[in-house]
């Protein structure tokens, strides 16, 4: 084991790396220099924030060219920087370029360009010496820029971070998962381990989250705690008692583990998972019987603490069925599971096929071979390949769909569909004509642009695919990307009614950083009388295991297996699509 106490100290965590490769890449991008130049820091930048090890120790250790996009030269600069802090390529860039003129070519309308135009020229070297010329209307000095460039780039800087739009600072499930996951299995199998358990958001499914909490059991809870702080995942030691403990990882994940008595299991489980809104509704309800609900047990007026080492007696000491921690948001489920009316959730294991992948005929990564491979042995009975139409102009299509065919017959065991994945334009007709959507098995319509329009134009646009009778599905709906774009505003109670009544289905598309219809709309569009597809839009392999992630947000929206359209074999499906 390497020595535990200096890994925190010595050596620079995968975040700070990458953002030093990405600032190397830019600094040299306002220098001008070649395109295949940057996209290797770039990439490069971000294989290493990929990576769950500590690259900086992988590159000390010269092994760091194992990770595919990481050469020689960029190992020796990460050794550099993981000796110095310092690299010597972005000090002597520093000296040629203003480092402000970073954060100003990423305003959107600006650019590399522009932004060293403006600082040679008119002598703008920060964002806010960038504001106050925009303000004091003096862009527009700058041959190309008038006083539109003005407008948009005031309006880059004072938009609001509230939108939801902005990186909030919480990290995508998707990426926690599998790191939670060996957490857990790794804790488990220390001889100082009882029970371990996943808790927090993370144990709710949420799509984002703050910090991973965990709890767990043990005979000799410091021999756990410290077990759990010198893993070498562990970049910094946040805090470190008997019975908790609070690392950061080389990935920036911030993990709490609190070891508790095992009497009280059941009790602590429930609390650390949350949510608060849940945990506080619990309490004020048992409160009203009498109870006092904390951590630590559940205290009756009068007689002995509840303590309990299973947290579904524990629901039940308190009169309720035991909720899925999906459910626990104090969004109906605490008088649901009081009455027995909670819902039989969806499951991953009810899922008969993916509708919606991407193969190299458009912009995915695999070949169409590669991806029914892949789904065939994470057992789907059926894939829709939905390439872009915009991809495949002249008779692409066609020999796409002959190719589709021929893999299809090549595997019995999986039933291969040619899909395909429709542009909704701004008038809110299709890029593809009906007679050519008509001969195809499903079709997914989807937004890819124009996303600033206002409420009514994009409500317009969402209504007139429903009413294309060729149109199947609408595709990641609302348009939000995790960190980086909220929803569109759109009448979404219009929307859901006219799927309804056009038998249109809404997708919860289940890439991390979309998870679009989300939980609480999910569950607005089943109220409606809306069906939902949970399908993965993988561009790639491995992509195609993310239909979990889809799952717990459609549990998060309390569907049932009835409501997801592909729990159905294809057969059926198919006889639900418009006639
Ligand atoms: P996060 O970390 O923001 O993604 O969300 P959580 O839910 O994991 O929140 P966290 O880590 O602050 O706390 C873990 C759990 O502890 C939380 O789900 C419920 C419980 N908890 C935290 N603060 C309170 C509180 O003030 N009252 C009650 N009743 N429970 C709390
Ligand atoms: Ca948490
Ligand atoms: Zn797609």
């Amino acid at each position: 084991m390497i020595a535990v106490g200096m890994a925190g100290d010595s050596l620079p965590r995968n975040q700070e790396l990458a953002e030093q490769f990405e600032l190397l890449a830019d600094l040299l991008e306002l220098d001008g220099a070649d395109a295949f130049r940057l996209s290797a820091y770039r990439r490069a930048a971000d294989r290493i924030r990929e990576s769950s090890a500590s690259v900086a120790r992988l590159a000390v250790e010269g092994k760091a060219t194992q990770i595919p996009g990481i050469g020689g030269t960029i190992q020796d600069k990460i050794a550099e920087y993981a000796e110095t802090r310092d690299l010597r390529a972005v000090a002597k860039l520093r000296g040629r370029v203003p480092v402000g003129l970073v954060q100003m070519m990423k305003v959107p309308g600006l650019g590399p360009k522009t932004a060293r135009r403006l600082w040679q020229e008119l002598g703008i070297e920060t964002i806010d010496a960038l504001r106050g010329a925009a303000e004091a209307k003096q862009l527009r000095e700058l041959s190309g820029l008038g006083p539109k460039t003005e407008e948009r780039v005031l309006a880059a800087l004072n938009r609001p971070a509230r939108d939801g739009s902005a990186n909030t600072g919480r990290v995508l499930l998707g990426r926690v998962l599998p790191v939670l996951r060996e957490t857990v299995a790794e804790l488990a199998e220390h001889p100082a381990c009882e029970r371990v358990s996943e808790a927090g958001s993370a144990r709710r499914r949420i799509e984002t989250v703050k910090d991973v909490d965990l709890i767990a059991t043990a005979p000799d809870p410091p021999a756990l705690t410290q077990h759990f702080v010198s893993h070498p995942r562990v970049a910094e030691v946040v805090a470190h008692g008997r019975t908790k403990a609070t690392v950061v990882s080389y990935d920036g994940f911030r993990f709490d583990l609190r070891v508790v008595p095992p009497e009280s299991y059941g009790n602590l489980l429930q609390h650390f998972t949350g949510s608060k809104d849940h945990n506080v509704a619990l309490r004020e309800s048992a409160v009203r019987r009498g109870l006092s609900v904390s951590e630590y047990g559940v205290q009756p007026e009068e007689g002995e603490l509840f303590q309990t080492t299973d947290e579904e007696e524990l629901y039940g000491h308190l009169g309720y069925a035991w909720i899925p921690p999906e459910l626990r948001e104090n969004r109906g489920e605490l008088e649901a599971a009081r009455k027995g009316e909670l819902p039989k959730l969806v499951a991953l294991e009810d899922i008969a096929g993916d509708l919606h992948m991407h193969t190299t005929w458009s912009d995915g990564r695999g070949t169409l071979e590669e991806m029914v491979g892949a789904a065939r042995e994470l057992g789907r009975g059926y894939v829709a390949i939905c390439d872009h139409a915009k991809r495949l102009r002249g008779d692409l299509l066609e020999r796409q769909a002959a190719e589709i065919q021929t893999v299809n017959e090549r595997h019995g065991d999986i039933e291969v569909l040619a899909g395909v994945e429709v542009d909704i334009r701004r008038d809110g007709s299709l890029d593809l004509e009906d007679e050519t959507l008509a001969a195809r098995d499903w079709v997914m319509a989807s937004i890819h642009s124009g996303f600033t329009e206002g409420r009514a134009e994009l409500t317009r646009r969402l209504l007139a695919a429903c009413e294309n009778p060729h149109v199947d599905c609408v595709g990641h709906p609302s348009g939000r990307k995790l960190n980086r774009r909220a929803p569109y505003d759109a009448d979404w109670d219009a929307v859901f009614a006219r799927a309804a009544e056009t038998g249109t289905f809404l997708e919860i598309n289940a890439q991390p950083d979309r998870l679009d219809l989300k939980d609480a709309m999910a569950r607005a569009a089943v109220g409606a009388g809306v069906k939902v597809v949970i399908s993965t839009d993988a561009h790639r392999v491995h992509e195609l295991g993310n239909l979990e992630l889809g799952v717990f947000q459609a549990r998060r929206g309390w569907l049932t297996k009835d409501d997801v359209v592909n729990t159905r074999p294809w057969a059926k499906v198919r006889r639900m699509l418009k006639a």
